[in-house]
């Protein structure tokens, strides 16, 4: 609704207060806020998030709940299968030396073999409503932007703005929102920190005891970035999981890992000891390594680096995700997961999952090519080249994080740019833009408000646990749930939608019938 100058100052100054009072806050930095803001050295500010919650489709709300754990095993089973992984990862080594570099430290781990067999998945599934303009008559449906292996992030925020929400709801005497839309089931609890902490939790549980010496506490290392804005988010599943679950948690700055972190010296389980700064004398045995970091070529400065990711590969302690689950993140197997009238789908899941579900999850990809010599490769090289086609397609590279891709007509000089060894496209995929309805909101971001047309993107968590191996005797998933959902604003004409790479703002669901 359009506001009063007096109503949107209320609302503001408790935005402001609410987010401080329960944690919904990031650091200040560039990406996030404004130099001005930042000037002040704050230790938190509120995050970038939505005044309101936005209207979103119950019926695809629901359904992208609903198939969070048919895609949780898809990816549980891909980063099992070494063998179907190599023949797709070998084919981008040769382009894209992260990838490289990421494969290379599994076959060293391999060759000496792994020690660990559980492997731990914090995922996201992202995706947009779809409605095909020139069929005003359809029901909108999702499509799916991208699977997320690493690092998915600000499901501790997410939980925390519909609570914001609903306390800018309850407080307001004049109706900030359309009150016919909002019924008791309307605005849905989120479950994200619960959910997600509760994963962390079971992994750190099925670790079993020290493998180092039976004294030695254990905890859980939350290998991160640094400088990190985002460390709010990071902090509302450590807390969780101290006063939910009694486990100690640390935070590791990934550029720090080989000073502050050791496999134990002739043990052949090589457990990971942590040695915290503030108290060298403690050793503590580390159960699971969460990475909210390390997805990014740019964290790599060194060999160093890539050390460091190999010595916590090899390591005793569960990944979240092990490189094998990171690479399964590569764009490579999503366009591949998602070609048409591939069985690849069917191979994974038809032992375990029903016909009606595989194809539930078959309908919400997009349109993904390779830009290879293969039929489709050469269609999707044809578009990327030609400024008249390019427009509804965007470009990505293997990687995870935002920031990364290459829109529209900027794709053909991008292309160009690559040389003629056509090769080297074989980097990318070529993905056709899902484009979904518009909608008013008002955004909170670097201090300031802005009204006006924004399209959303939501995100679904899920948790996974399961054991590698070729012969596993028992069941391969051991744990497999939903976990929550993030709801991600931006406005209508920005490309980019990711909050930590500065463009999009945390948001919450009011579904609409
Ligand atoms: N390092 C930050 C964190 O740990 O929160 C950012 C990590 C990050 O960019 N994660 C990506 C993501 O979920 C996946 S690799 N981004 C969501 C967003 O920025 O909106």
């Amino acid at each position: 609704p359009e506001l009063t100058s007096t109503q949107s100052e209320y609302l503001l100054s408790n935005v402001k207060d609410w987010s401080i009072l329960n944690g919904l806050a990031v650091r200040p930095s560039l990406s996030f806020v404004s130099e001005e803001v930042d000037s002040s050295r704050s230790l938190a500010v509120t995050a970038p998030v939505t005044i309101f919650p936005s209207l979103f489709p119950r019926r695809c709300f629901e359904e992208a709940r609903a198939i969070q754990t048919a895609y949780n095993e898809l990816y549980a089973l891909v980063a099992r299968d070494e063998e179907w992984l190599r023949n797709i990862v070998e084919e981008i080594v040769e382009v894209d030396d992260f990838i490289a570099h990421l494969w290379d430290v599994h076959l060293a781990v391999k060759k000496e073999g792994y020690v660990q067999s559980l492997s731990l998945g914090i995922f996201r599934s992202d995706y947009m409503v779809h409605k095909d303009p020139s069929q005003p008559d359809t029901k909108p449906e999702i499509r799916q932007v991208e699977f997320n292996t690493i690092a998915s992030s600000f499901g501790g925020l997410a939980a925390k703005v519909s609570g914001l929400h609903s306390h800018l709801l309850s407080i307001t005497a004049y109706p900030p929102m359309n009150p016919a839309l909002i019924t008791k089931s309307s605005l849905p609890a989120n479950s994200s920190i619960a959910s997600i902490s509760q994963g962390l939790a079971v992994a750190h549980k099925a670790y079993g005891p020290p493998k180092s010496h039976p004294s030695l506490p254990l905890c859980i290392l939350f290998v991160v970035q640094d400088p990190e804005n985002n460390v709010f988010d990071q902090h509302a599943l450590a807390s969780a999981l101290l006063s939910n679950h009694n486990i100690l948690t640390f935070r590791l700055p990934f550029p720090v890992t080989l000073a502050h972190t050791h496999i134990s010296s002739g043990q052949p389980s090589r457990p990971l000891i942590y040695k915290p700064p503030h108290s060298p004398s403690t050793a503590y045995e580390v159960t699971t390594l969460y990475f909210r970091a390390g997805y990014a070529p740019t964290e790599y400065t060194s060999s160093k680096s890539w050390e460091a990711r190999l010595h916590l590969e090899r390591s005793a302690a569960i990944k979240c995700p092990s490189i094998l689950t990171h690479l399964a993140g590569s764009k490579k197997i999503q366009q591949i997961l998602a070609t048409p009238s591939s069985l690849h789908l069917d191979r994974f899941l038809s032992s375990t999952i029903s016909a009606d579900l595989i194809s539930r999850v078959r309908a919400t990809f997009a349109a993904i090519y390779p830009l290879d010599d293969s039929k489709a490769g050469k269609y999707a090289i044809g578009i990327a080249t030609d400024v008249g086609k390019a427009r509804g397609y965007v470009l990505k590279p293997q990687r995870e994080g935002g920031g990364n891709n290459i829109y529209g007509l900027k794709i053909p000089p991008f292309i160009k740019s690559l040389g003629d060894e056509s090769k080297k496209y074989r980097s990318h995929i070529l993905m056709e833009l899902i484009e979904p309805p518009a909608l008013r909101n008002s955004v909170y971001r670097n201090g300031e408000v802005t009204q006006g047309e924004v399209i959303g993107e939501l995100g679904v968590y899920g948790v996974c646990l399961w054991q590698h191996g070729e012969e596993v005797a028992g069941p391969k998933i051991l744990e497999n749930w939903e976990a929550g959902y993030l709801l991600r604003t931006k406005g209508k004409d920005s490309e980019e939608g990711g909050v930590a790479a500065g463009f999009g703002a945390v948001d919450s669901v009011c579904l609409i019938d």
